[in-house]
């Protein structure tokens, strides 16, 4: 199973890449789309709510091993801009550019776009990453677009297979009621390998929780390992005490208040003492105050673009991580730019 999120600026034919690749599932601020090759099972993320919100894009990143950023033939913009730095902050290490409505463009200006795209991303966590021009109108590029996401969810595969032996960790994205069935949840199992009957607890609320039964793609399975999207049918939790990145594990920190050593973007007008901003910390998303800042042990009330410093950091509600987590800081009301700063816990 390889998991691809398909991100990318408003208008930029992300849905319509998204219906030619996979089969439409769930749907709500992130659609599923669901593609069956062999014994292999793609699961596409369309942020349909991204750029309105930062939600869905934090959390189809989160979500996926893949990234297909959609850049219209038409250009560059400040979205793509935004998707680049989420990227790099969350040092996402797979990813294609997919230049969207070929059909639109010709062949130089799309070998232009796809050197501002390697001069923008230089440096970044995504330099290497491959532009790959499509039409779902004219169905150019679309059959090498799926062998170049075959390759890297090759390399993904393996990678999740190198975590099937860790304790198992799920991180939900849907819950609901099935009458007759009762809590379901959706999500990905991020690390270890689940089983039917294994006994969890879901953080951050601490709630004890027995896995009864476990789907991927609509099939009964004793077993899913890392980097399944599964529905699981749960005991001992009903659907209405869970939210969105809720983690479902043997072990979580739960806490908030954050010590968060970070990074800040370049293109940020910089993190202050008292400046109320919101937190992403894999699926959950929250305000939050920053409370104090220091570089180097030192004390200081304003932490200046492209600067690492140290935050201490206040959420409105409890959340739950694990020690290698990255966290975002955001600053929703930013029109060009709302990312601050990628950070992780000391
Ligand atoms: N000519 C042409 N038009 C396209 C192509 N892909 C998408 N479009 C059109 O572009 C518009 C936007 O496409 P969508 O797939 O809805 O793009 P989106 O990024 O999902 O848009 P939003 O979710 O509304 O931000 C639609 O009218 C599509 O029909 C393409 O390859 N060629
Ligand atoms: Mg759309």
């Amino acid at each position: 199973m390889a998991n691809v999120s398909i991100i990318g600026s408003e208008k930029s034919g992300r849905t319509s890449l998204a219906e030619k690749l996979g089969k439409k599932g769930t749907e709500s601020d992130i659609t599923l789309y669901n593609f069956v090759k062999g014994n292999n099972i793609y699961s596409f993320v369309d942020a349909n709510g991204y750029p309105e919100s930062l939600k869905p894009l934090t959390n189809a990143i989160d979500l996926c091993d893949i990234a297909l950023v959609c850049v219209p033939s038409s250009g560059l913009n400040a979205q793509v801009g935004e998707c680049i730095v989420a990227l790099d902050l969350l040092a996402s290490k797979r990813g294609l550019f997919v230049i969207t409505m070929s059909d639109r463009s010709n062949p130089m200006a799309i070998s232009e776009l796809s050197e501002k795209i390697k001069a923008i991303t230089k440096g970044t966590s995504l330099e290497r990453w491959e532009s790959i021009a499509v039409s779902t109108t004219t169905f150019e590029g679309i059959d090498t677009l799926k062998e170049r996401i075959f390759a890297l969810g090759e390399e993904a595969r393996s990678d999740n297979s190198a975590r099937e032996e860790l304790p198992p960790r799920v991180v939900v994205d849907h819950f609901f009621n099935v009458t007759g069935i009762g809590c379901v949840v959706l999500g990905i199992v991020a690390q270890g390998t689940i089983k039917v009957h294994d006994n969890l607890t879901v953080f951050p609320i601490g709630r004890p929780a027995q896995i009864r039964s476990i789907q991927s793609n609509d099939v009964d399975m004793k077993t899913a390992p890392a980097g399944t999207r599964v529905g699981l049918a749960l005991r001992g939790v009903q659907s209405k005490e869970f939210d969105r990145g809720y983690i479902i594990s043997q072990k979580e920190e739960v806490a908030s208040k954050f010590n968060l050593k970070c990074r800040l973007t370049k293109f940020t007008q910089g993190l202050g003492v008292g400046d109320a901003v919101h937190l992403f910390a894999g699926l959950q998303s929250i305000p939050a105050t920053i409370g104090g800042i220091s570089i180097d042990g030192k004390d200081i009330t304003q932490a200046p673009a492209g600067s690492e410093c140290n935050v201490v950091l206040t959420t409105q509600k409890e959340i739950a991580y694990s020690k290698n987590d990255r966290f975002l800081i955001a600053r929703l009301n930013n029109p060009k730019q709302r990312f601050v700063a990628g950070c992780t816990a000391v």
